[in-house]
């Protein structure tokens, strides 16, 4: 399909990795690229650099030139450019195409893409299944290829020129990417959980649902689709699914009434229907939504046909994901912990409910118009002290005041708060940074804010 994009004007809008991805995807391939960012701060030189001489590449930011907005076939937009950008309103009212990073990587790349999304737990189980992925392909010895890419940070457009016939793309995939999706098509595809999230983009728990849901628009009878029993949203994906649906659950009562394939979590055991995968004394992974993660990937790696074997190796083998409730150093007995990935109040209850000692949590950030209510209610006399910085900081210890949770300190930024968990721990207390926010407030990235705090807990 690569062909359809040869000398086509593609407008590639954000200058961030997806975006460069797309462009140099594009040039790859005959195409005329127009690279642009709409940050009026943006470097264009040291982004036009790192295209080389190419000739067929124009970097712009701040505003679109008329005769460029004039002379544009497609439209490839970063995950982070929403439908509703009014650059974006005037190439849809032109009836200009337009399609997401994901989508341009899907067309261009070849093999099977097994695509996992949901609020929470993607970069664990995309992590995980890349891992089981690599095993089986090594196992196989046939040479087969496979990439771990999408919103865990390696865009998927970097690697679709390296793709063939044989390989295996494992991919998280976000619902900003799903947003502009057409063709995209994954042989097994996952919904791990749906709670609120980025609804200041969304808008709405319904919209946010149905795109979502997308992931498995073009699947057909060749497919899977693997959903979460016990989430009410994910369950109601199940109706009218073309391809074969598996279902994973931590309630055994529940399977016991389910039709199908089904991996359920008794006792400390894994199952796939009735052969025991894993126990959970095995594995590394911290918490009952690890158990749940572990389950969508033994879902989805039993269904392309991996051997129970590979899969249970891995798993057991398996370590937490950097910035996911990642432990970091034990100080004058206290244990800290870095879940920057904990991004909104859902992954940070999770965060929370898997930590064995008295904890105080650092939370605050980039303001999604979440609610704090449930993560608040999930303290329930473990979490000690609330240490808060951030857009998000005032709203986080109203709600607190308002639940009757008085122990919170303000700070002016994440050194501080470091710093004052540090003075008001003692022994025997775990310390967790889950800030139940974005970090775009204050940093560039989660990485970075879970960098940081690594390194403020390492200089203590
Ligand atoms: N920009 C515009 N106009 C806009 C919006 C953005 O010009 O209306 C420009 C910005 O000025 C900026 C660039 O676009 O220069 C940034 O593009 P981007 O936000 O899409 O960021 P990328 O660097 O391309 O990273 C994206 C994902 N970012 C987002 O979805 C916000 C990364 O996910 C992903 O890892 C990467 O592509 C590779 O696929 C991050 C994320 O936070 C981790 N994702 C959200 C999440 O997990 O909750 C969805």
């Amino acid at each position: 399909m690569k062909e359809a994009f040869e000398n086509l004007r593609c407008l590639v809008i954000g200058t961030g990795v997806s975006g460069k991805g797309a462009a140099k995807l594009l040039l790859s391939i005959g195409a005329v690229v127009i690279l642009f960012d709409e940050n009026e701060n943006v470097d264009t030189d040291s982004i036009r650099a790192s295209f080389g001489k190419d000739e067929r590449i124009r970097v712009i930011k701040g505003n679109l030139p008329y005769e460029v907005k004039n002379s544009i076939d497609l439209v490839v937009l970063s995950p982070g450019v929403p439908l509703s950008n009014p650059l974006v309103r005037y190439f849809d009212e032109k009836d200009t195409e337009i399609i997401g990073e994901v989508e341009l990587a899907f067309c261009c790349g070849k093999g099977d893409v097994l695509a996992i999304t949901g609020t929470n737990g993607k970069t664990t189980t995309t992590t995980l299944l890349g891992e089981i992925m690599k095993n089986y392909a090594e196992k196989e010895g046939k040479g087969r290829k496979v990439f771990v890419v999408g919103n865990i940070g390696d865009p998927y457009t970097l690697y679709a020129n390296d793709m063939d016939d044989d390989t295996i793309t494992v991919a998280e995939i976000s619902s900003f990417q799903l947003e502009t999706i057409k063709a995209f098509k994954p042989k097994v595809s996952a919904v791990l959980n749906i709670t609120p999230d980025h609804l200041n983009r969304h808008h709405t728990m319904e919209n946010y649902v149905a795109v979502k849901k997308r992931i498995t628009e073009n699947q057909d009878e060749d497919c899977v689709v693997v959903l979460n029993l016990d989430d009410p949203y994910t369950v109601k994906m199940a109706e009218g699914q073309k391809g074969k649906v598996v279902f994973f659950t931590k309630d055994a009562d529940a399977a016991s009434k389910c039709d199908g394939d089904v991996v359920v979590l008794k006792g400390k055991d894994i199952f796939y229907n009735d052969k025991k995968i894993i126990s959970t004394d095995e594995t590394k992974l911290l918490g009952t939504h690890n158990y749940e993660n572990i389950m969508a990937a033994i879902a989805m790696a039993v269904n392309y046909g991996v051997d129970t074997e590979v899969i249970t190796d891995t798993v057991r083998n398996f370590n937490a994901v950097e910035h996911r409730i990642e432990f970091v150093e034990n100080v004058n007995g206290v244990d800290y912990y870095n879940d920057s990935k904990g991004t909104n109040p859902d992954a940070s209850i999770k965060a929370v409910e898997a930590m064995i000692r008295p904890t105080i949590l650092i939370g605050g950030g980039y303001d999604k118009k979440s609610s704090f209510d449930e993560l608040i209610d999930s303290f329930d006399g473990k979490v000690k002290l609330l240490v808060l910085i951030g857009e998000t900081a005032e709203l986080i210890r109203d709600t607190a005041f308002k639940k009757g949770f008085e122990k919170v300190l303000m700070a002016s930024d994440l050194k501080e708060a470091v710093r004052l968990c540090h003075d008001n721990a003692v022994a025997g207390d775990a310390v967790l940074l889950s800030p139940a926010c974005a970090s775009w407030d204050q940093f560039k990235n989660y990485e970075e804010r879970g960098n940081l705090f690594k390194e403020y807990v390492r200089a203590l």
